[in-house]
């Protein structure tokens, strides 16, 4: 069936020819940016007169304009002084987006909701790609690639499921001035794009099983407002998308991928989650049954999916024709799941750790785990101290972790702590003339700010037992936050004071679709209605002749229900 273009919501057209200069553009380049995003420009873009630093801090010049060495840095204050102008507990909205520009994580680019991940984000991003991938390729999970475009025949296919995702679907509608003869979508998700390839590959039961991941980027045009990480209209995941002989198969690697996902935010990003079973209402409309990890964020008392893994059943094995020819020499259907996790962990890591100060890394993911910091005093030996900083850093980076000198020599050594906690490195060395005299250095730690001097001849254990304990303790404290907003409610009542109080609340609940519709319109408010996050796996059991928090039938099982991003 050819689609109507002009019916097609987010129509997007590919570059225009390089000979046509579009005026309109310049006009309305200011116009089409969000006053969000023209703040964010400026928050963290550089002073084109290159006096000011990025993070609003003027150096003093010597005589030839140029920074003079040494020289303090006339620092740009603002009431909380270099870092940040806005609370995390006074505005948190504004403090995120101020946080994630100035660690230099994020730039805005000029289409709204699409965001620069830069360094010290993709870096991040990069980490937890080695673990999880290697992870995947001990299971047997193949690496593979397929194209970003959709025909609209393959997208139509899936028609039922895509129904309530449509308006969020991209399509590219023309080439140069030329109309394509029939738009092509840009992949929101894969399914539609793998699975007639799963139907071809797919033979017999030794082809059994197909599990393939990939590692790219999809557009959903959100119309939302727009997050870094959490909610942008290009993000970057990885979708696996599996097919086997039978369901006890499926079932069982749906729970294995969600343990690599809780492992993702509780080892690495110290981010406590709680794995469950989505509602029907909740789920992936195409699958099954669908599971999650699920994430808190105190300060704005909303929930997050962190990531979720599906199974499939055989819906779309029916859709697609994917059948094979099983050891009795009958045709059989698979059993599918699909699973991603995407770059909205780095968000909900910035949400959940940083302070007025800036990020706060866990060390398993901080590009820089130590930052070597030298003291020069006056009349001090400046090399011996820069040379014990190089030293410092070679013995750490030797001993396998990732460790850097700052040696710039137009800032202060004051300036360059603000700037190190803002950036949220997790420990900092400050070496002096006097820890070399005494054969020691400074270590100062970003989570709780605790200072130690500790002999350099050990310094490698020191700080491999410091950073572990700070991973340890970021992880010990977001559990003690996060558990402090989970209340148990029995009435609705009860509930509905939880929820307003920016807590998840776990009831018994009887489980049917109809009443979560209700409680949703019941709960709707300006800041978004409640809705059921998971039934915990994780669960006390119902007593005999518990009811339902919102009907008063008979509750089948412990629910979490909040407000969510
Ligand atoms: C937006 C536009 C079009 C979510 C969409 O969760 C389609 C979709 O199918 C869509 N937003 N979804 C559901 C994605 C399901 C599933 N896909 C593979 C996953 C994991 C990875």
């Amino acid at each position: 069936m050819r689609r109507c273009f002009s019916s097609c919501t987010g129509l997007l057209n590919i570059w225009k020819p390089k000979n046509i200069v579009d005026l309109t553009f310049a006009k309305s380049f200011t116009a089409f940016m969000s006053t969000r995003d023209m703040e964010n420009l400026k928050i963290g873009g550089k002073d084109p007169s290159g006096e000011k630093n990025s993070r609003g801090a003027v150096a003093k010049k010597d005589k030839t304009g140029g920074p003079k060495p040494g020289a303090k840095m006339k620092e740009v204050k603002k009431e909380t002084g270099l870092g940040l102008s806005h609370k995390k507990d006074e505005n948190f909205g504004e403090w995120y987006a101020e946080v994630v520009v100035k660690s230099e994580m994020i730039e805005y680019y000029d289409v709204s909701g699409c965001y620069i991940l830069r360094p010290w984000a993709y870096s991040i991003w990069d980490t937890l790609r080695e673990f999880f991938d290697a992870e995947l390729k001990q299971s047997g999970v193949k690496n593979c690639y397929f194209p970003l475009f959709v025909s609209s025949n393959v997208l139509e296919k899936e028609k039922n499921h895509i129904e309530g995702f449509a308006p969020e679907v991209a399509w590219v509608t023309k080439s140069g001035q030329s109309d394509l003869e029939m738009p092509i979508a840009i992949r929101p998700t894969s399914e539609t794009v793998m699975y007639p390839y799963f139907a071809k590959w797919i033979r017999g039961h030794r082809e059994l099983p197909l599990r393939l991941n990939q590692w790219c980027n999809v557009v959903r045009w959100e119309f939302s407002n727009p997050t870094p990480f959490i909610r942008s209209r290009e993000f970057l995941w990885q979708e696996g998308h599996t097919a086997f002989a039978t369901k006890e198969e499926a079932d069982s690697e749906v729970l294995e991928i969600l343990e690599l996902y809780r492992r993702i935010y509780e080892e690495y990003l110290a981010i406590p989650v709680i794995k469950g079973k989505k509602s029907e209402l909740e789920k992936f409309a195409g699958g099954l049954y669908t599971t999650s990890v699920e994430a808190f964020i105190p300060n704005t008392g909303r929930g997050i999916q962190g990531a979720t893994s599906h199974c499939l059943g055989q819906n779309f094995a029916k859709m697609f024709e994917i059948n094979f020819e099983n050891e009795k020499g009958e045709r059989a259907m698979v059993w599918q799941n699909s699973w991603a996790y995407s770059t909205r962990v780095i968000g909900v890591m910035v949400m959940t750790h940083g302070d007025d100060k800036g990020l706060v890394l866990p060390p398993r993911v901080a590009p820089v785990q130590i930052i070597v910091i030298p003291v020069p005093y006056k009349d001090a030996d400046t090399q011996a101290i820069m040379d014990a900083c190089s030293e410092t850093v070679n013995n750490l980076n030797s001993a396998g972790f990732r460790a850097e000198a700052d040696t710039r020599d137009n800032y202060s050594p004051g300036w360059k702590y603000s700037d190190w906690e803002l950036k949220g490195v997790p420990l900092r060395i400050e070496i002096g003339p006097k820890d070399i005299a005494k054969k020691q250095v400074r270590i100062v730690r970003r989570d709780n700010s605790v200072k130690k001097d500790i002999p350099s001849d050990n310094l490698v254990e020191s700080v491999r037992e410091v950073l572990e304990s700070i991973q340890e303790s970021m992880f010990k404290t977001a559990k003690e936050k996060r558990d402090a907003c989970i209340v148990k409610a029995k009435t609705f009542e009860d509930f509905a004071a939880a929820i307003n109080n920016k807590k998840m609340v776990l009831v018994p609940w009887c489980d049917e679709e109809e009443v979560e519709k209700e409680v949703k319109a019941r709960t709707k408010g300006e800041t978004g209605a409640a809705k059921t996050l998971c039934s915990p796996f994780d669960q006390e059991p119902v007593p005999e002749g518990t009811l339902c928090f919102a009907t008063g039938k008979p509750a089948k099982k412990w629910t979490l229900w909040g407000r969510s991003y």
